[in-house]
């Protein structure tokens, strides 16, 4: 389609909006602010357009409507002006808004927890096929990391010779066992996931104690769906116990176990170099942009274009070469293993297309807005759905299925596709001269080495850091893009004031996109934005004080780094101990109540920026925000304002320190720093 074509096709479409709101106040990413302004001169509505136009349901923000029945939807909203005196909203079963808004909040939670878990099935069951040779495409990659997992797994990696003595165990056996148990997690009904068990000793025996270890990783979500049928679980303290089970069961379950096995399939991720942001693609190049979650797909399509004979077939399309490049978490997974670019996070998928130059754009499963099939309509962009689980109806979308026995035959034929789609560009092609240097990959074994100097090292050099104060403590900074806040600021925001107060930040998913588009994860940012006492320990060691460690699924890996700060010493016994706060500043996806649940479940701080739908039912409210305290060590909370976010979590950190009986060391190297600069002025 030509310029003028597109206009009028998006102008049919788009519904008439009064007065569009200035893009400059709905994102602090000029690539993205760019793109906004292409857009409407194009006619093609987005999401930032939608946002403005459809405002939010106020009952359901504040978490108080119920349809799991026909005689609702009961809607329980608080009177304005607050209650007075007894609370006696009820549904017409009688349910309160406590059991109401749990029960949402349950739901979730169980969708959240299914759909990292799913993934993570998928990881296995793949994993399981690699190591029985069932597929060529898939290979046991990286051994050490199997060997180093196996015995989590309750598999030997030796058996004994005639003499008694150790022999090193065959390694295709160890991976078929290990694939076997790690699919045996999700249907499993009674006992403990087995994965819980690397839990520092003391969370794992509270967890116990209070009965929430998870059995079964499928029957934990399960068991929250007929909880949350009606006239079910009708107590919301009885219903947080269910929510930890079935987080528990994705966090240090179905996450993990995914990270583990792509980890081994593909190899444990260690620090590359890269870019970000729209600038990334490139004009005279078939651009294909991969968007979803699981690397299973992306892997292929990484191998498949870096073939001889596609890389010709794009040179004789008259294309300089294929530049692959990412959008959410399946960018992150290509990025930390293969230094692929990042072309955005959530809210920047419809501006990719918006650019013109974008050939085809691959996607899985998860966080892929409907919309880009509109978007795409107005371009020459094919969308090509890959998973049976996630088709678009839109007749301008062609699906391909991904089959893991002929994955790299469907990769060859999706990168052919776009190929093939390079010369039906029409559209005057706009690429915003937006891209930021990064370094990623900073899995937990990573870190250890980058601290601990030594491959078997430990975490002990991070922790005599914070121990004399020079890092204040450790912030895990994740989650989404939401359209009812301004895209990227609250991200960059709190993520600058943490390191400015000496706190390191641990980043996944579209965080970790945001940090890496204004240059945070690089080592010369220490300097500009972090306290003296951060800017120190990044500079001796070279690295970012952002260290992004990749997609959400690989929140798994900041319960790990947690796990194994714990294990190093001098910092309590227990992640609860630990100066240590998470948050997510833009969330919207419903993975992301999982994850908040089992980090809290954890022992974490964690605060949700934007909204949480529990305002309308205090007790519940004060349940998650204040009791779980006392019960887990870490607790929810909700901060809009992001430089109050990120003092609360300071505040946190900081009582944590006091607790441990180290806020004094800090004062003492902050006065050391002001000694020091006094010096240095003289
Ligand atoms: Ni996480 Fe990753 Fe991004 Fe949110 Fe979606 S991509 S799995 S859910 S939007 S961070
Ligand atoms: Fe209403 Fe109760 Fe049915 Fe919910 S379960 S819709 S509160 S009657």
């Amino acid at each position: 389609m030509t310029t003028e074509e597109v206009k009028k096709k998006a102008a049919a479409g788009a519904k008439k909006e009064k007065k569009a709101v200035n893009a400059k106040d709905l994102t602090v990413d000029p690539a993205t602010v760019e793109m906004i302004e292409r857009s409407r001169e194009l006619g093609i509505e987005t999401i930032f357009d939608r946002a403005q136009t459809m405002k939010p349901c106020n009952i359901g923000l504040q978490g108080i409507c119920c349809k799991n029945c026909a005689q609702g939807p009961c809607r329980l909203p608080m009177p304005k002006g607050g209650i007075e005196g007894e609370d006696t909203r009820k549904g017409l079963c009688g349910a309160t808004p406590e059991t109401i808004a749990s029960r949402n909040f349950a739901r979730m939670v169980a969708a959240g927890a299914a759909a990292h878990s799913d993934h993570g099935r998928g990881v296995a069951e793949t994993f399981l096929a690699a190591a029985r040779k069932e597929t060529e495409d898939y290979k046991i990659k990286d051994t050490k990391k199997l060997l180093e997992i196996a015995p989590d797994y309750g598999v030997d990696i030796t058996v004994e010779g005639e003499d008694g003595e150790k022999l090193a165990r065959d390694m295709d056996e160890i991976a078929v066992e290990l694939g076997e148990t790690a699919l045996a997690q999700w249907g499993q009904q009674q006992g403990e996931v087995i994965t819980v068990k690397r839990a520092p000793a003391p969370r794992y025996e509270l967890w116990k104690k209070l009965g929430v270890i998870p059995r079964g990783i499928d029957r934990e979500t399960v068991e929250i769906m007929h909880r949350t049928h009606m006239g079910v679980d009708q107590d919301y303290e009885n219903m947080t116990d269910q929510c930890t089970r079935a987080s528990l069961a994705d966090g240090w379950g179905g996450s993990m176990i995914a990270t583990d096995l792509q980890d081994v399939m593909f190899g444990c991720p260690y620090p590359v170099k890269s870019s970000a942001n729209l600038g990334v693609l490139k004009e005279d190049h078939v651009n294909i942009i991969i968007h979803g979650h699981e690397p299973l797909l992306s892997e292929m399509i990484v191998q498949a274009s870096e073939l001889p004979e596609l890389l010709a077939l794009a040179k004789e399309k008259g294309a300089n070469g294929i530049q692959l490049s990412g959008i959410c978490c399946t960018a992150n997974e290509i990025l930390i293993r293969h230094g692929v670019p990042l072309a955005g996070n959530y809210l920047q998928q419809e501006l990719a297309i918006v650019t013109g130059a974008v050939d085809a754009m691959v996607v899985d499963v998860q966080c892929i807005m409907e919309n880009v099939a509109n978007v795409a309509d107005c371009f020459h962009t094919k969308i090509i759905t890959t998973n049976p689980r996630a088709k678009i109806a839109s007749g301008n979308t062609i699906h391909i299925e991904f089959d893991e026995h002929t994955a790299f035959n469907d990769a060859k034929k999706i990168v052919k596709e776009a190929i093939e789609n390079f010369t039906k560009r029409e559209t005057e092609v706009m690429i915003p001269d937006y891209s930021s240097d990064l370094i990623a990959g900073f899995s937990y074994e990573a870190i250890n080495y980058h601290l601990g100097g030594t491959f078997r090292g430990s975490y002990a050099p991070l922790n005599d850091n914070i121990i004399n104060g020079r890092i204040r403590g450790v912030a895990g900074v994740v989650g989404c893009n939401n359209a009812r806040a301004t895209h990227d600021e609250a991200h960059i925001t709190i993520v600058k004031e943490l390191i400015k107060h000496d706190v390191i930040v641990l980043t996944t998913g579209c965080n970790a996109i945001t940090c890496a588009k204004v240059g945070l994860l690089t080592p010369e940012s220490a300097k500009v934005f972090c306290g003296a006492g951060l800017a120190e320990v990044c500079e001796t060691v070279g690295i970012p004080p952002v260290l992004h460690m990749g997609s959400c699924v690989d929140n798994s890996r900041i319960l790990m780094a947690a796990t194994e700060v714990v294990k190093a010493g001098g910092l309590g016994n227990d992640i609860s101990d630990l100066p240590a706060a998470g948050s997510a500043p833009e969330w919207m996806s419903e993975k992301a109540i999982s994850i908040g649940q089992y980090f809290v479940a954890s022992g974490v701080y964690t605060v949700f920026g934007v909204t949480l739908p529990v305002s309308g039912a205090p007790v519940f409210e004060d349940h998650l925000y204040n009791k779980l305290e006392g019960i887990y060590g870490g607790m929810w909370d909700l901060e809009a304002d992001p430089i109050k976010h990120a003092h609360k979590m300071i505040a946190h950190i900081d009582k944590k320190r006091k607790a441990l009986g180290i806020d004094k060391s800090r004062e003492r190297v902050l006065m050391d720093m002001a000694a020091r600069q006094k010096l240095e002025a003289a």
